[in-house]
């Protein structure tokens, strides 16, 4: 039950099994992967998909030529798997020439540059047919306040996103584009920190259809907000393009835990939404289940290989317990108890204005407010115990 097929659409970045153990602290732990051997490993253990960066494909500064036969082995290698490339991204932050960011650099001449360096892997996702297109301004901010015009970094950003959005649509590919917020690190600060921030930000974009959200369940918990509830709201505003699901610890850097290793009651909670909660039930989110996780630098190849599985059988595992929670009589009667269901049910009855409703006395004037005291509790600690009893494989 909990293995792993192409139907589950679980997809790795190339970067996150390639992860070498390279940290600020020290080097390498362990050899370079070849993307060949990735795919490879990726079919074997039931993934669907790979993701990568430019450079995590050919070496920045690659000629055509090198650039080329990079792209041809990785072509082959999905021919002979069946693995596909639904997503890529483009690299703005590891090269010096992006030390204050890509399209909001100070640096008019490092933005343009920047441009021309997603265009370019724009045409490569088109080609490879990936449909989603994330960018991580992951040097896009600063750490001092005066060194950040933040309102003329946030209108250079939207600059380049309207320009990539043209492109896109002159060319008629098949591409939309997902903003992935990170509230810090490597930056100080990094511009549109939240899914919060980022969906007003899309708002203010020339063609503001053509990109969604790639949130990071790290990311949001490194800001001390619930992963699942911003998943939800990104869902609300229909921006749920892609999701980087991986563990994190509480406030502190970036720990790119396997997927469920973190916050165990807030993946529990994700993977119910994603699964189960649309409206009238069934999968909220039919996109890739992409892991953005790192293998820990005390791992060898054969623990980098058990983490990349550990995703997986997470995910499957937490799927199975949310459909039992779902199923069991108990936890519906308890959600019925909490009155869960009644919140969908409009505040005001069709029709009615606020004439209506200052006219109702049962709604005030003869409303008991004070029986609220002492009585008429939720029962939602109820509910939550009923979730860890199903978490803990008890019920
Ligand atoms: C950094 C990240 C990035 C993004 C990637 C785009 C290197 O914290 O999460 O991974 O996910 O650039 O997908
Ligand atoms: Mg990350
Ligand atoms: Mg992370
Ligand atoms: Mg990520």
């Amino acid at each position: 039950m909990a293995t792993p097929t192409p139907a589950d659409k679980f997809t790795f970045g190339l970067w996150t099994i390639g992860y070498n153990g390279n940290d600020p602290f020290g080097g390498p732990t362990r050899p370079h992967l070849d993307v060949v051997e990735a795919v490879d490993h990726l079919a074997e253990l039931g993934a669907w998909g790979l993701t990568f960066h430019d450079d995590d494909l050919f070496a920045f500064g690659s000629t055509d030529a090198e650039r080329q036969a990079q792209i041809d082995r990785l072509k082959q290698a999905l021919a002979d798997t069946g693995l596909t490339v639904p997503m890529i991204t483009t690299n703005l932050f590891s090269q010096p020439v992006f030390k204050d960011g890509g399209f909001t650099s100070n640096d008019r001449s490092v933005r343009r540059f920047a441009l021309r360096k997603v265009l370019r892997n724009l045409d490569l996702a088109a080609e490879l047919g990936a449909t989603t297109f994330v960018m991580w301004g992951g040097r896009e901010g600063a750490e001092y306040d005066a060194a950040k015009d933040i309102r003329a970094a946030l209108e250079r950003y939207r600059e380049a996103v309207n320009l990539l959005g043209d492109y896109v649509t002159d060319k008629g590919y098949d591409i939309r584009f997902a903003i992935e917020p990170k509230p810090n690190e490597p930056r100080g600060d990094i511009l549109l920190p939240t899914v919060g921030h980022a969906l007003a930000f899309i708002q203010s974009l020339e063609r503001p259809e053509l990109v969604g959200l790639n949130p990071e369940v790290g990311h949001e918990q490194m800001a001390g907000l619930n992963f699942a509830a911003g998943i939800a709201q990104a869902l609300y505003h229909g921006k749920l393009f892609h999701i980087d699901l991986n563990g994190q610890r509480g406030i502190k850097y970036d720990q790119d835990l396997v997927f469920a290793h973190g916050d165990l009651y807030n993946a529990f909670a994700l993977v119910d939404l994603l699964e189960n909660g649309a409206p009238g039930g069934g999968r909220a989110y039919d996109g890739p289940r992409h892991f953005d996780y790192k293998p820990s630098r005390t791992e060898d190849m054969t623990g980098v290989w058990d983490s990349a599985a550990a995703n997986m059988r997470n995910y499957l595992l937490l799927k199975e317990r949310a459909a039992a929670f779902r199923a069991d009589p108990e936890v519906q009667a308890a959600l019925a108890a909490a009155k869960v269901p009644e919140l969908s049910v409009p505040t005001l009855a069709e029709g009615e204005t606020y004439t209506d409703l200052l006219a109702d006395r049962a709604a005030f004037e003869d409303f008991d407010a004070g029986s609220y005291f002492g009585a008429k509790g939720f029962g939602f600690v109820r509910l939550q115990q009923l979730a860890t009893e199903h978490l803990l494989g008890a019920r």
